[in-house]
């Protein structure tokens, strides 16, 4: 037989003790501060984004970026995304390859951000990938995406397209989407 859960039960038992004695002796002392148990809000209600943006586009990739900003005291995680707008959603990083060429591929373990903190998804670096685009994407179209994180916890937002000149070169030059699997 394991003994494991009678001891774990002992143990949790004797910090119960240990709190109502922490207690008790706040009440003999009169104290009256009131220490709010730190809970941790889920990490979608934590979390908004400014100045998103997606990049028009009538090809078959496009990105959403933005700052993610995370109020909590947590870090939180973002773990993947979704959109009507596309088939497939990743979340980028881009590298320098050892040919010294800037590329990018899905970034592991997804995007942190730290507590309090922000994250910055732009051209050239951190963004999330929009694959088998459903329809071209006009400058004035708004998009919506949904980020999940890593608690399971969702938030949504809805970005305005728009036409920006730069970065096509770090698509179209990127093998990690040529050889891509859709
Ligand atoms: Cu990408």
């Amino acid at each position: 037989m394991n003994t494991a859960p009678s001891l774990h039960s002992t143990k949790k038992n004797l910090s119960r003790l240990t709190a109502l004695v922490a207690v008790s002796l706040l009440a003999l002392t009169g104290c009256t501060t009131t220490a709010a148990p730190a809970e941790v809000a889920p990490a979608g209600e934590s979390v908004t984004i400014a100045d998103a943006w997606v990049k028009a586009t009538d090809e078959d990739m496009s990105a959403a970026f933005g700052t993610l900003t995370n109020t909590s005291s947590a870090k939180v995680t973002v773990v993947s995304a979704e959109t009507d707008a596309a088939g497939m959603v990743e979340l980028h990083e881009t590298v320098e390859n050892e040919a010294g060429e800037m590329v990018m591929r899905e970034i592991e373990g997804g995007f942190s951000i730290p507590a309090g903190g922000s994250l910055l998804l732009e051209p050239g670096a951190n963004h999330i990938m929009l694959m088998g685009l459903t329809g071209a994407l006009v400058a004035g179209d708004e998009v919506t995406v949904t980020l999940t994180f890593s608690d399971d916890s969702t938030y949504e937002f809805t970005a305005p397209v728009k036409d920006y000149s730069g970065a096509n070169e770090n698509y179209e030059e990127s093998d990690d989407h040529e050889g891509m699997d859709h």
